[in-house]
């Protein structure tokens, strides 16, 4: 099959942001980048060197002290005019997307709309950056607090949203006056350069300092430089809870901040009192969406018993519709996963259930033939399971859907909270109780729990993320925009005495 991109003739070179400083050691190595779609090389990015990654951070470092003088809202139409740019390449990005990242063109698009959400967003915030005023308790003072930016932030982003994570905190960054320096996956540099690309002009026409927005590439080692480099204020993860766990442990070795959004085992709780035409079609779309690649992958149904059944029968006629292809064409419903080394865990978790004595009842597999030439392309499978198998506790980056049962409310809860991750959440009911108790202290342990919605799909303007092993970060919108920045308390004495707190007295 022929690749719908030119292979460049010399590797694509990653730097900051205007592209006049792009850096290349000849000794670097090259990281390629393939598309699970085709199995074509669509990409050859020089990995940054430490030399060329110590230079990055110099220049962001200049950048910043810049940066940070430009008055908010001004940052904020700089930012606004990068959500134009994004909306009139949102074809072409979200193509491209789809291409390098296998997910379906519909997702790849609406991945580039994630983008243009948040920098509206972030328009609105860059003019709301406020800190409270408090009383003073001293006569003729004044209390207030002030949020001023960190200085350069770390962003590390995962192959899945190769590029809407990226802007959820780069957006909100750069209003708060931050700087950014980004090291997309590995697995998909060429969406990253190409970000880039979309949003130089607008770095150019309004004289923005090099070194705002930079992009460096590479694998883990590339990623502890900046977990362990003390002039990264802030280092925003997004991937596996293994690799968020060494990132944290880096940062917090040098008591920087860090913000991670790890991985998700998410369930839908499905009631005797739910509306079934609502949730099957939520459950499928949670379940094979991206290929069961998102960290709100909806991963364990839990079903009550009563309608177990007839949920079981349901679940098989809709995946019997199911149709597997090439993402780019829009008549299939589900693309391939990212790599071979993603098919292998597919296949050692089918595996794990079969030995627990799960039963398959949607059939997994690995499909071959013509247009499956990658050797990316899965059957997305239903097994009835128990939570308490270790391959259920467990995240693992596939269409497979996990089916379990329950009697009571609680008991659903109960096996909805036994899970290490707490990420996405949600029951179908027509019950006002059911509902709200599930949204209760006593209910979903979760950073995101939702009534009649799926796991999946949030909207940028919630804050987004979840607790336990997902990482208890929180981004895009709410107030997330206060990770990018420090907080100042400020009193200030405006009177002729100089009264001490808490009624001490101390004279000379
Ligand atoms: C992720 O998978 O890392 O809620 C992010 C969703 C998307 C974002 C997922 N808006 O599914």
């Amino acid at each position: 099959m022929q690749s719908i991109l030119p292979l460049p003739t010399q590797p694509l070179k990653p730097g900051t942001s205007t592209g006049q400083q792009f850096w290349h050691t000849d000794a670097a190595k090259t990281i390629d980048s393939y598309s699970p779609a085709d199995g074509q090389l669509i990409a050859r990015v020089t990995e940054t060197t430490r030399a060329d990654y110590d230079r990055v951070v110099e220049t962001a470092q200049a950048a910043f002290a810049e940066w940070r003088q430009v008055p908010a809202p001004r940052r904020g139409e700089i930012v606004r005019q990068m959500g134009e740019q994004f909306r009139h390449y949102k074809r072409e990005l979200g193509t491209l997307v789809s291409y390098e990242m296998g997910k379906s063109l519909q997702e790849g698009l609406g991945e580039v709309q994630e983008i243009i959400d948040i920098c509206d967003f972030a328009v609105g915030q860059s003019r709301q950056l406020y800190g409270l005023s408090m009383h003073s308790e001293r006569p003729a003072h004044r209390m207030m607090e002030q949020w001023h930016p960190l200085g350069v932030v770390g962003i590390i982003s995962a192959f899945n949203f190769p590029v809407a994570v990226w802007s959820w905190n780069a957006m909100l960054a750069w209003v708060c006056g931050d700087v950014c320096i980004w090291k997309p996956s590995e697995k998909t540099p060429l969406t990253a350069l190409a970000c880039q690309q979309i949003i130089g002009d607008v770095l150019r026409n309004n004289n923005v300092p090099e070194g705002v927005s930079c992009v460096i590439t590479g694998g883990r080692t590339t990623g502890e430089w900046l977990a362990r480099d003390p002039r990264i204020a802030l280092v925003s993860a997004t991937g596996s809870t293994r690799m968020g766990k060494a990132i944290a442990e880096s940062v917090a070795g040098r008591l920087g901040k860090s913000l991670l959004e790890l991985g998700g085992n998410n369930a839908i709780i499905v009631s005797e009192h739910a509306d079934l035409d609502l949730a099957i079609p939520a459950i499928v779309f949670g379940a094979v969406g991206t290929a069961g690649q998102r960290c709100t992958t909806t991963r364990r149904i839990i079903v009550q018993e009563r309608i177990y059944g007839d949920v079981k029968d349901r679940l098989k006629r809709a995946y019997a519709q199911l149709r597997i292809g090439n993402p780019l064409d829009e008549s299939f419903h589900v693309g391939p996963v990212i790599d071979q080394s993603a098919v292998h865990s597919y296949q050692v978790a089918v595996q794990e259930i079969g030995e627990a004595g799960g039963q398959f009842i949607v059939e997994p597999g690995v499909l071959d033939g013509p247009g499956f030439e990658s050797g990316c392309y899965v059957k997305p499978c239903i097994a009835e399971a128990e939570n308490s198998w270790p391959v259920v506790q467990r995240e693992t980056f596939a269409p497979i859907l996990y089916l379990l049962k329950y009697t009571t409310l609680d008991d659903a809860i109960a096996q909805q909270n036994a899970v290490p991750q707490g990420l996405s959440s949600a029951i179908f009911t027509l019950n006002l109780r059911e509902a709200e108790r599930f949204l209760s202290v006593a209910g979903s342990d979760c950073g995101i729990a939702n009534i009649n919605i799926g796991t999946s799909g949030a909207e940028i303007g919630g804050a987004f993320g979840g607790e336990k092993e997902t990482g208890g970060g929180r981004e895009s919108g709410s107030d997330a925009w206060k990770a990018y920045m420090r907080r100042q308390t400020n009193t200030i004495n405006y009177g002729t005495t100089m009264p001490l707190a808490q009624g001490i007295t101390f004279e000379l």
